[in-house]
């Protein structure tokens, strides 16, 4: 920059030397030539551009909600560095069956997503009938009450499996009392018992006889065979044969459900069925009964906790016996005077068809033998009764 003190200003401004008029003059020295002008300020420079503010990071991911009782997971961080938002409520359960909301969602029991294992249904029917309860029936003997569902109310079968009553074979033991009455003889005065008999007589069981008629003419003789008469046979057998009944399968009632709140009208929060169970929730009573007036528990079950097994025979007996033989014997004699029976005799012998000759016959003595053999014929038997579930209770189930 220049100083303004060091410059000079001449006489005029516009002499560029003496004055050209002027004449023999040494001419005064030259004024100093004019200032330069002073330079322009350079332009200020342009102001840089505000960089670009930095994009807010995103919102963290909201985190997960929580299962029932684990910590819920951190969010994810944002884009910016921003910390996600704490998970869900981790760590707090709900109790469903207390009717408290236990994780302050304001989510009491069945409303709470935590309680998707309990469900809402009707409050047990009025009146004599008991529950909720559930049941299992099935193959698996093994099922007991689960932890939900912890008192057994009931255990046995839906239903009894038994076979048609059988019996053993009746049968019958050997003749016993059976007696031997003296046959009826025949007696013909032609020889060898030709032609139709003269006469017939039967002796008495013991002691000798005269016999009757045309006695002294008598020539030849034969002796029916002898009737057995009585007896019996014991009977033995008929009895019934059959294996155990036995339920057609396992069933098992189980109550004692804690129940809770969350649901709407009077319908109560109760635990889903065991797995396992049959899918439904039932009310109970002992006894028989109709499910009709309590809806909506409309479908009955009858449970059994015992069996009775009526199965029986009808009764073994014998029948008359029959082919018994005899023993006995007859002695005829020629003496037909006194009835004495002396001297040598002529033997029949029962169940001999032999024809008696030789002599002339006047009198006879017979010696009852005794019964033998034969046979009584067992009667046919069956079986009858059957088996049946006994102690039931009633379910009433929904649909
Ligand atoms: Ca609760
Ligand atoms: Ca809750």
């Amino acid at each position: 920059m220049l100083d303004i003190s060091d410059i000079e200003f001449g006489d005029t401004t516009t002499s560029a030397g003496g004055s050209a008029a002027g004449g023999g003059g040494a001419g005064a020295h030259g004024g100093h030539g004019g200032s330069g002008n002073t330079g322009n300020t350079g332009n200020t420079g342009g102001s840089g551009n505000t960089g670009n503010t930095g994009n807010t990071g995103g919102s963290g991911n909201t985190g997960n909600t929580g299962g029932s009782g684990n910590t819920g997971n951190t969010g994810n961080t944002g884009g910016a560095g921003n910390i996600g938002n704490t998970g869900g409520s981790g760590g707090m359960t709900e109790d469903c069956g207390n009717g408290v909301d236990d994780t302050n969602d304001n989510l009491v029991d069945c409303e709470d997503p935590q309680c998707a294992g309990s469900h809402c249904i009707a409050p047990s029917a009025p009146g004599n009938w008991s529950g909720p309860v559930v049941y299992y029936a099935g193959g698996d003997g093994s099922v007991t009450c689960p932890p939900e569902w912890p008192t057994q109310v009931a255990v046995g079968g839906t239903a009894v499996n038994a076979a048609p009553p059988a019996c053993t074979s009746c049968s019958c033991g050997s003749v016993t009392g059976a007696s031997c009455a003296a046959p009826l003889h025949s007696f013909w005065t032609a020889a060898d018992c030709s032609g139709a008999a003269t006469t017939t007589q039967t002796p008495p069981q013991t002691g000798c006889v005269a016999l009757s008629g045309a006695a002294s003419l008598l020539v030849s003789a034969r002796a029916a065979t002898p009737a057995p008469s009585g007896g019996s046979c014991g009977a033995g057998g008929g009895l019934p044969n059959n294996s155990a009944p036995t339920f057609a399968d396992h069933a098992v009632v189980c109550g004692g459900a804690q129940l809770g709140a969350g649901c709407s009208g009077s319908d109560v929060c109760a635990p889903n069925p065991w797995l396992g169970f049959e899918p439904t929730v039932c009310v109970w009573r002992d006894g028989g009964g109709s499910c009709n007036q309590i809806a909506p528990y409309s479908v009955k079950v009858s449970i059994y906790q015992g069996i009775n097994d009526f199965r029986d025979c009808t009764n073994c007996t014998c029948g008359t016996p029959t082919n018994v033989t005899c023993s006995g014997t007859t002695l005829l004699y020629q003496d037909s005077t006194n009835s004495t029976c002396q001297g040598t005799g002529v033997q029949l012998t029962d169940n001999d068809s032999a024809c008696a000759n030789g002599t002339t016959f006047g009198s006879m003595e017979y010696q009852a033998g005794t019964a033998t053999g034969g046979s009584c014929s067992p009667s046919s038997v069956s079986g009858t009764g059957n088996a049946s579930g006994t102690d039931d209770i009633t379910l009433c189930c929904l649909p």
